[in-house]
């Protein structure tokens, strides 16, 4: 069963795709499935996360941005880790839904909103990126919901963060000014078909110039018209991996961290390593803290080399 259930996964069956999307967010695992997500990615996604606060056109911008990007040949899943609106095709995409053409093939949309709380998504979104990237997917696009500490979880395991902001936004706009200046990489300023859509853009440029970060690209967008959706995607793709920080690859490798102590670990207790048992005794009979157990056992592994 979850031996057929791999299989049909890696000859591209979609109904195996949603199954384990929905195992992995929430946390379940089988072996057979360990070892396909321990392998290589086929694909190494471009993983864009879109923030901003409530009702800024997150949503919609996505929707736009998935087309543009269909429309320029690429695979994209997108991913909502939002829980007040969960997300269809349908609510994305609205009308344009129903237009039924070539883009929903080499697409796949996933609230993750009724799996188990933001949180615990954020928990597993590596294993659900490493996941997607095996799939074969080009572009995974994530909405989240700009607050918390999951969401800061979600943006750590992106690759850019598009933070949106919306015209005339006066004191939000002060607000987000720690969000700008700590998480974003590109800032749109979207319902750009709004008055006084320019004058935001010059705000955030004057705030970003004020604070000497690093070159934050800010652009102006409409999810409404569509304007400025193509030279997100352009811009979005010009950020070469080097000089965004590849915060992906760095969630895999300490996800492989821990995976291959927890390896070596079960070896040697298998083996009857006499230090390795005297740890679990130790621990079993409470004569030992957790992390103290653990602490012992990672000093265990470094002089072990060779298991
Ligand atoms: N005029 C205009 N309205 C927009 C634009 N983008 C989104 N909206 C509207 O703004 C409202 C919120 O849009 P959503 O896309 O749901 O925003 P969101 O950020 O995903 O909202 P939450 O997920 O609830 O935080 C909707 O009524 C949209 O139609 C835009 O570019 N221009
Ligand atoms: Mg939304």
């Amino acid at each position: 069963m979850a031996h057929d259930l791999i299989a049909r996964f890696r000859r591209h069956d979609r109904t195996a795709l949603a199954r384990l999307v929905t195992l992995v967010a929430r946390g379940e695992s089988f072996p057979e499935l360990d070892a396909m997500l321990a392998e290589d990615p086929a694909m190494k996604p471009r993983v864009v996360a879109v923030t901003g606060s409530g009702g800024v056109g997150k949503s919609s911008l996505v929707g736009r941005l998935l087309e543009t990007i269909r429309q320029d040949g690429k695979t994209v899943a997108v991913l909502a880790c939002d829980p007040q609106s969960p997300l269809s095709g349908g609510a994305i995409l609205g009308d344009r839904f129903r237009m039924g053409s070539s883009i929903y093939d080499g697409l796949f949309i996933r609230s993750l909103a009724a799996v188990g709380g933001r949180g615990a998504v954020a928990d597993h979104l590596p294993r659900l990126l490493r996941l997607l990237a095996h799939y074969g997917f080009e572009v995974v696009l994530i909405e989240t919901v700009g607050a918390g500490q999951g969401d800061v979880a979600v943006q750590q395991a992106a690759e850019v963060v598009v933070l949106l902001v919306q015209p005339e936004a006066g004191d939000e706009l002060q607000w987000e000014k720690a969000g700008i200046l700590e998480i974003a990489d590109v800032v749109v300023v979207n319902k750009g078909d709004l008055p006084g859509a320019e004058k935001t853009v010059a705000q955030v440029r004057g705030m970003l110039d004020l604070a000497h970060a690093s070159p934050v690209a800010v652009l102006r967008a409409s999810a409404k018209t569509g304007e400025g959706v193509p030279e997100l995607w352009r811009h979005l793709q010009s950020l070469s991996p080097k000089v965004v920080p590849n915060r992906l690859n760095v969630s895999l490798l300490f996800d492989r961290v821990a995976e291959e102590a927890a390896r070596r670990a079960a070896q040697l207790w298998s083996q009857h390593d006499a230090a390795v048992c005297e740890i679990v005794a130790n621990w079993q009979e409470g004569r030992l803290a957790e992390s103290a157990a653990v602490d012992a056992l990672l000093n265990t592994l470094r002089s072990h080399p060779e298991a």
